[in-house]
């Protein structure tokens, strides 16, 4: 064989290598998924179901310890559940991490939840001030967006918010979620990491 042949080969072989394990590695990956639970209560006929995240500042182990993200009930970050079409998604964020502000105060309001409300500690609110937002959960196809209100910075370990809140979920189909407060902290404007990585700051809802 001569050298170029050869040559020919090893790419070869390599390119193979290298399809190979993008193909286990990233392809193959499942993300957690976030439990979906189907309350005994319907509202007007609709099933309700229940999902539960805890935000915090730092994920504290994993790949990226020290990102902020959504947990599931497991404690690891995730972004990724599955809904009935048409049924009440009641949504319960322990949120744990302290503000960062938002930039764009818009999203310091309660939209297109049920009643454009939410409950803070069992109190209803309709907005909160923007410069006090940990979080959002936002899914800008629906209009359902919903600031998460930071923990006080003197606040002792362990507190939290207790956000709740509900919207009907639309037809079939895939969403994308996010968080608009930039909040990624020690990256470009706050807005790099976890802010751009799904199963951190940004998810998706698969209706069915
Ligand atoms: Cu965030």
């Amino acid at each position: 064989m001569g050298l170029r042949a050869s040559i020919a080969a090893v790419s070869i072989v390599i390119a193979g290598v290298v399809v190979g394990f993008f193909v286990t590695q990233y392809m193959g990956h499942t993300p957690p998924t976030v439990t979906v639970s189907t309350s005994a209560n319907t509202v007007e006929g609709r099933p309700v179901v229940d999902v539960t995240f805890t935000t915090v500042a730092a994920v504290g182990s994993g790949l990226h310890p020290n990102w902020v993200a959504y947990l599931n009930s497991d404690g690891n970050p995730s972004t990724y559940f599955h809904v009935p079409a048409g049924s009440v998604v009641r949504i319960t964020i322990d949120q744990q991490d302290g503000a960062s502000g938002l930039r764009n105060p818009y999203f310091g309001l309660v939209r297109g939840t049920v009643g454009n409300e939410m409950t803070v500690n069992h109190k209803v609110m309709t907005s909160i001030n923007p410069d006090d937002a940990a979080h959002t959960f936002t899914i800008p196809d629906l209009g359902v967006s919903v600031p998460l209100l930071g923990v006080a910075d003197n606040a002792p370990a362990g507190a939290q918010n207790v956000v709740q809140f509900e919207f009907i979920a639309p037809p079939q189909g895939t969403y994308r979620w996010q968080c608009f407060v930039p909040c990624a902290a020690g990256t470009l404007y706050g807005n790099g990491g976890p802010m751009q990585t799904l199963g951190y700051m940004a998810g998706e809802m698969t209706v069915s």
